[in-house]
C-alpha cells in the first residue's frame, strides 16, 4: 500500500495533482482514513497492532507529501528565475534624451557672460506699443528709420516689438540709474525671408547708465563679451553709423578666424552708442549717461556654427538640430 502511495506522490507533476493525492489518501473519504475507521470493528489485540501500522503508513505518506512538495516548489520557483533571467550583457536601450536648441544654448552663454560681467538679465513683452518700440526711442512719426524696422501691428493699434531696445525705455521708467541690464528675446518683423531673414528672430540687448559713463566703457564691454565668448586677444571694431535712439552711434564687429574656412575676417555683429539725450528725457533722466548695444542671435549662431541657411534654424528638423547639441 505504502509502495502504491509513493509511486503516486513521485508521478504528482504539480502542486495540484499532489493535493489530489494528499486527499485519495489522507482526505476524509481516504484511504488510509478509511482504514482507520475500520479499526473499531477489529478485537482490542489486532486494533493495537493493525492502528501502530496504519499510523507509520500515514506518516510515512505525510512524509513523501511534504517532500514531493519541497520538490515541486524548488522546480517551480527554478522554472521562474530561468523563465525572468536578465541577459545583462545585451547593450541597453539608450533613453531619448533632449537637449536645448542652438540658439537657447547661445542665449545662456551670452546671458551666463553678462552675469558675470555683473549686468542683471531682464526680459519685456514680445506685444509693444508705437511709443516705447519708437516714439520714446527718438523715432518721430514719419522719420525714415521706421521704414528699416516694419512690423506687425494689430487692430489695436499695438505692434509686434521690432526689437529688444523697447525694454530700455520700460527698465529706466521703472527703475533709478546706476544699472548694468541685458534683454535678451524674440523680436519680429515684416521681411521678405530669405537665407539670412527671418520674419521673427531674437536680439540681444545690453543697457547701462550711471553717471559717467563714456564710449570707452562701452567699447570695454563689447569686448569683454568678445573675449568671453571667442577667448582671449579677441579684438573689436566700431565703425560709425546712424540710430535714432544713440548719438554717436556705431556698428561693432569682432575680428575672429571663421571655424570653417579658417579665415580672419571681420563678424558684423549689430548696434551700439551712447543713449540719446531725447530717450534720456523722455524716460525723466537727468545727469546721467549711458550706452546701449544690442544684436541678432541668429546671425551670431549661424556664423559662429556654420549654419548657412537661418530658416534651418525653425525648420524642426531633428538631423540639423542633433549636430548643435551642448556646441555653445
Ligand atoms: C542699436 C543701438 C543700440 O544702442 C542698441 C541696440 C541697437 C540695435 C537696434 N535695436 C537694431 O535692431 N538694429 S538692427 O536693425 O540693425 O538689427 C540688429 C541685428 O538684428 C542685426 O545686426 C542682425 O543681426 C539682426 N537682424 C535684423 N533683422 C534681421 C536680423 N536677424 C534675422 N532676421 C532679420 N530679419
Amino acid at each position: 500500500m505504502l509502495e502504491q502511495a509513493l509511486e503516486e506522490i513521485e508521478a504528482a507533476a504539480d502542486e495540484r495533482a499532489l493535493q489530489q493525492v494528499r486527499v485519495a489518501w489522507l482526505g476524509r473519504k481516504g484511504r488510509v482514513t478509511e482504514q482507520l475507521k475500520g479499526l473499531g470493528a477489529l478485537a482490542p489485540d489486532e486494533r493495537r497492532e493493525a492502528g501502530a501500522s496504519i499510523n507509520a503508513l500515514k506518516s510515512a505518506i505525510q512524509d513523501a507529501l511534504a517532500r514531493r512538495e519541497r520538490e515541486l516548489e524548488e522546480a517551480r520557483v527554478r522554472e521562474q528565475l530561468e523563465r525572468e533571467r536578465v541577459d545583462v550583457s545585451l547593450p541597453g536601450l539608450r533613453p531619448a534624451a533632449g537637449a536645448h536648441h542652438l540658439l537657447t544654448q547661445v542665449m545662456h552663454k551670452l546671458t551666463d557672460v553678462f552675469r558675470s560681467l555683473g549686468y542683471e538679465v531682464v526680459v519685456g513683452p514680445e506685444l509693444e506699443d508705437d511709443e516705447h518700440n519708437f516714439g520714446a526711442l527718438n523715432f518721430p512719426p514719419e522719420h525714415p528709420a521706421r521704414d528699416t524696422q516694419d512690423t506687425f501691428w494689430t487692430t489695436d493699434g499695438r505692434l509686434l516689438r521690432t526689437h529688444t531696445s523697447p525694454m530700455q525705455v520700460r527698465y529706466m521708467r521703472s527703475h533709478r540709474p546706476p544699472f548694468r541690464v541685458v534683454v535678451p528675446g524674440k523680436v519680429f518683423r515684416n521681411e521678405a525671408v530669405d537665407a539670412t531673414h527671418e520674419a521673427q528672430f531674437h536680439q540681444l540687448e545690453a543697457l547701462v547708465v550711471d553717471e559717467h559713463v563714456t564710449m570707452a566703457d562701452m567699447r570695454g564691454a563689447i569686448e569683454a563679451m568678445a573675449v568671453a565668448l571667442f577667448g582671449p586677444g579677441t579684438r573689436t571694431r566700431l565703425h560709425p553709423t546712424f540710430f535714432p535712439f544713440v548719438e554717436p552711434g556705431a556698428e561693432f564687429a569682432i575680428w575672429w578666424t571663421h571655424p570653417k574656412t579658417g579665415r580672419e575676417e571681420w563678424l558684423e555683429l549689430g548696434g551700439c552708442g551712447m543713449v540719446h539725450p531725447n530717450v534720456f528725457r523722455a524716460v525723466g533722466y537727468e545727469g546721467v549717461t549711458g550706452f546701449a548695444f544690442g544684436f541678432g542671435l541668429e546671425r551670431m549662431a549661424m556664423v559662429t556654427y556654420g549654419v548657412s541657411d537661418i530658416r534651418d534654424l525653425y525648420r524642426g528638423d531633428v538631423r540639423v538640430l542633433r549636430q548643435f547639441r551642448g556646441v555653445a
